[in-house]
């Protein structure tokens, strides 16, 4: 089982020039072969198909804490998209019939405004689903985890190169820390096959060459060491993943950790504003809030909403321009 929490990963930026253009590259790290639904559904797979796992516990505690923040990179990512097409249609009014909508036309992906209320996809970058082809579980463990250092590989290989593409702040500080935390499981699944077969695949296939201490948005990730640092998710279980998660990080010579804390202490999400030319969450929000309100009421909640959103949401709406990047 999981158990959720209503907080992101890590901090990101609020809303600021919409780029649908660069949210359609962002795809690719979603819904791509090497996106992290890809991550997160290997490793998902591969824990549950695990037979034997009494006996080779480790490795299965191993598979199963990286699975679980796979699933939390999934929402990073999505709500990186969503942030960077927040304002593509006008944020207020915008009724038809003139919603803004042929303003976008041509630019990024359209299914972002047509199937979706600009919101992020189970899909890549060229807008092609994700599939369940990219799921690799052979049940041979040297086999899944020797796959899963290559799916890493091609992940941060792919998240340097929308790093390049796309020089929106979101999107910018999103792949500065997944290439720090995708680092961390590229070296778990290289010490993992070194303790089962002795090989090295640090050093066999030294690849992709990422100094990610050169990358501005990876710096504060890496002071804080979380290029070493291994989450379990979990207060109570997976603790012998420190049998296989050990010894010094093959690049920068530094102790690698079992995290005390079960998981990143992250950030609250933004409270993106709606975006009614998509009717998202409906073309006049403020009714579903009013009808929100009223149960909420009924139901004997306080007047304020109790979850936790960021402290910039109050001011999201009117500090937003509409000006799509070009
Ligand atoms: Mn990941």
């Amino acid at each position: 089982m999981i158990l959720r929490l209503d907080r992101i990963g890590v901090e990101l930026p609020p809303p600021s020039d919409p780029d649908p253009a660069g949210a359609q590259a962002v795809q690719e790290l979603l819904g791509g072969k090497f996106g992290e639904m890809s991550t997160w559904l290997n490793y998902t797979f591969q824990s549950f198909n695990f037979r034997a796992r009494q006996g080779a516990r480790p490795f299965y505690d191993l598979l199963s804490s990286i699975a679980t923040e796979e699933f939390g990179h999934v929402e990073l990512v999505s709500l990186t998209i969503n942030t960077m097409l927040t304002g593509a249609t006008p944020l207020e009014g915008g009724g038809a019939p003139e919603s803004g909508l042929a303003d976008v036309k041509g630019i990024g992906n359209p299914h972002h405004f047509l199937a979706g209320g600009q919101g992020a996809l189970p899909q890549n970058s060229q807008g092609r689903p994700w599939n369940g082809d990219y799921v690799f579980s052979s049940g041979d463990l040297i086999e899944d985890l020797t796959h899963n250092f290559f799916l890493e590989t091609g992940a941060r290989n792919n998240k340097l190169k929308v790093y390049e593409m796309v020089e929106h702040p979101a999107a910018r500080a999103l792949t500065g820390y997944l290439l720090v935390r995708g680092g961390v499981h590229q070296v778990a699944y290289a010490r993992a096959v070194e303790h089962l077969t002795g090989a090295d695949l640090m050093k066999m296939f030294p690849s992709p060459r990422i100094p990610t201490d050169k990358i501005p948005e990876s710096r504060p990730h890496i002071e804080r060491g979380e290029h070493t640092k291994l989450y379990r998710f979990s207060a109570e279980d997976f603790g012998e993943v420190k049998a296989v998660w050990n010894g010094t990080h093959p690049e920068t010579g530094d102790e690698l950790v079992v995290a005390d804390v079960p998981h990143p202490v992250g950030a609250p999400a933004h409270d993106l504003p709606p975006q009614p030319a998509v009717f998202a969450p409906d073309f006049a929000p403020e009714e579903i809030a009013e009808i929100a309100q009223k149960l909420r009421k009924k139901a004997g909640l306080p007047d304020e909403p109790t979850g936790l959103v960021s402290e910039e949401s109050q001011e999201l709406v009117g500090a937003l321009t509409s000006k799509v990047r070009s």
